[in-house]
């Protein structure tokens, strides 16, 4: 049984979207991951919309099997940062390959997560693997796509807002289902601090692949 309403297409101009496309990418330029976060308190209210705005997200059968598990609370902060340490910590002493240690060697990483703590916000993504429906286990569809997909929206959302985010992801971060007291039927799939720049916060000097890199026309 289908339910159609007619779709309402914005109306550009070939110049204003071209312009529009132009300056999304101009905005979009300027994100960075950040790991130096100030304490500096972020309203609720803007997470709220940017939750909402990785809700907008396409998902396999509009299932939208995701949780955004947003923690403002010091005392779980402490608790998530205690059992990411603990878990990276593992990782930079022995679970981590040579090669994988060389890569992060430009980021200046290693098991230390302050701002797990110093950022105002967590935002624990969980992928919804199946719903219960009446006692039954009901799978959802392209899962990881979807909670993917969702995610870019956020971080892209969290950086329109002039916040800045990480994708931080502490493996394995089981430990986030019993913190949260999140049900079975979600995984973690990503940590995301949110919040402002500490001062004179650095980043490394990265470099973005061209066009011509990443775009094949054929
Ligand atoms: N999860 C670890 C290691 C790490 C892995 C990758 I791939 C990165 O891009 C950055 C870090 C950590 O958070 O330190």
């Amino acid at each position: 049984m289908s339910n159609f309403i007619p779709y309402v297409a914005p109306q550009l101009s070939p110049e204003e979207m071209l312009d529009r496309a132009s300056q999304f990418h101009d905005l979009m330029a300027q994100r960075r991951s950040l790991r130096m976060f100030s304490d500096r308190p972020v309203a609720k209210e803007v997470i709220e919309h940017i939750i909402l705005t990785a809700g907008t997200a396409p998902s396999g059968a509009h299932k939208q099997p995701w949780t955004f598990c947003a923690v403002n609370s010091s005392d779980i902060k402490r608790q998530i940062r205690e059992a990411a340490e603990k878990e990276e910590y593992e990782n930079y002493h022995g679970r981590m390959s040579d090669r994988w240690l060389h890569d992060l060697e430009p980021f200046g990483t290693d098991h230390h997560k302050p701002f797990l703590e110093t950022a105002p916000w967590l935002i624990a993504v969980f992928r919804r693997n199946y719903e219960l429906l009446n006692g039954e286990k009901v799978n959802n569809y392209y899962v990881n796509e979807s909670v993917g997909i969702a995610t870019g929206f956020l971080l892209a959302a969290i950086h329109n807002a002039g916040l800045v985010a990480l994708t931080h992801t502490p493996s394995p971060m089981n430990f986030l289902t019993q913190a949260l007291g999140r049900p079975a039927n979600e995984k973690p799939f990503l940590l995301v601090p949110v919040g402002h720049p500490a001062d004179g916060a650095t980043v490394p000097h990265l470099k973005r692949k061209s066009l011509a890199e990443i775009g094949v026309f054929v």
